[in-house]
């Protein structure tokens, strides 16, 4: 066999509760699941050989046992298909690892917590690389098992791709890299994807993680699929969430009313996303300068978005239009907090000062009585 079809999928993190998302957090729980599912159809439908997850596939070792039985239900019902999986920090292979106390499909090979191969010999292939044994892990200069040419070297692992050893999450170094002899190098553990790389004779990629889970996850989120053969590697991005996590700026600039400002927020976001926008998860930051004294109802705001689309907060990054240089000549408090702003904000290191303004005009709206506090 010159090629195998692989599938590479990583942090699903199937259980997490993203708790900022109040009453949806469970639905979102479900969709995880249920995204699950949807990489194991397209695995089958694709009709890969292999199946790599690179680790994290729970959030815990700690998760109720429906997931688990779910989980591996599915991975059973496709017996053609070889599944190898690298446990993660998130649930290492020990005692508590839903890998150790359920049976497992007879399809689904689990790396062992030292470093290990798996041959498929109809596939002509070897999987190398090993599982978390711990929520920590050293990593190694280099893998300790040598390859064979003769076979299409695949390694599924999870870990920390960095130019040295520190790290507490198996540091991969370039050197471990260009000694491995792998001809793909399927990663986990960082949940922003990366393009597929080559260091040395080896590709390399991490998928990312298939379901945004924050606003530290954004975007479209899949997982990679095509084929690997001696020294080629052909993977598409194949994205497969069910929703994104957006963070957008819209600029209100000279608007008043909320029911303004979340016309022009729906707005922004229909035109950036006309397919999905109802369906997304957003982070609105809104910017510009609006008239001194106007106290932003956010929760109006939020709520008439809300309306329209599956998540929405909001942040309140406006300015008043204000000519502060004749305000900080008034003799009142406002004045004086001005005047002495100024002068900080004068003398302040250029990178001070912007911290600085964003204070001044926090403190300005505080007159007004319009500081909202959850503004993270
Ligand atoms: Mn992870």
């Amino acid at each position: 066999m010159s090629s195998v079809k692989i599938l590479h999928c990583a942090d699903l993190h199937i259980g997490a509760a993203e708790s900022s998302l109040g009453t949806l957090a469970d639905s979102r729980r479900a969709e995880t699941l249920i995204t699950f599912e949807n990489i194991v159809k397209l695995a089958k439908d694709s009709s890969v050989d292999i199946l790599l997850i690179a680790g994290d596939l729970f959030n815990s070792n700690n998760i109720e046992d429906s997931f688990v039985t779910r989980v591996f239900e599915c991975l059973s019902s496709i017996p053609d298909i070889k599944i190898v999986y690298a446990a993660g920090n998130h649930d290492p292979l020990n005692a508590d690892s839903p890998f150790t106390k359920h049976t497992l499909p007879s399809n689904l090979y689990v790396l062992k917590t030292s470093d290990d191969c798996i041959e498929f010999s109809e596939l002509n292939t070897r999987v190398y690389g090993k599982s978390f044994k711990e929520t920590y892990m050293a990593g190694s200069e280099s893998f300790s098992l040598s390859t064979d040419n003769s076979f299409i070297n695949l390694m599924c692992i999870h870990g920390d791709l960095r130019s040295d050893l520190g790290s507490d999450y198996n540091s991969i170094t370039s050197d471990f890299i260009k000694s491995s002899g792998m001809d793909y190098i399927a990663l986990g553990h960082v949940h922003k994807r990366t393009d597929i790389g080559k260091i040395g004779d080896s590709f390399i990629a991490y998928c990312g993680c298939p379901e945004g889970q924050g606003f530290d996850e954004l975007g479209e989120k899949g997982v990679y699929l095509g084929e690997v053969s001696m020294g080629d590697c052909k993977l598409d991005f194949v994205p497969v969430c069910k929703r994104m996590h957006l963070t957008e700026n819209v600029d209100i600039t000279d608007l008043a009313t909320s029911n303004e400002i979340a016309d022009k927020v729906l707005q922004f976001i229909k035109d950036k996303y006309p397919d999905s926008f109802a369906d997304n998860l957003y982070k609105i930051i809104l910017t510009g300068g609006i008239d001194d004294g106007i106290k932003l109802s956010l929760a109006e705001i939020t709520t008439r978005v809300a309306d329209s689309v599956y998540f929405v907060k909001l942040r309140d990054n406006t300015e008043f239009k204000i000519d502060y240089e004749s305000l900080s000549k008034e003799n009142t408090l406002k004045g004086i907090f001005v005047k002495k702003m100024l002068t900080k904000i004068e003398s302040a290191e250029s990178c001070e000062k912007a911290k600085l303004l964003y204070a001044l005009n926090i403190g300005i709206k505080a007159f007004s009585g319009g500081v909202n506090y959850d503004e993270t």
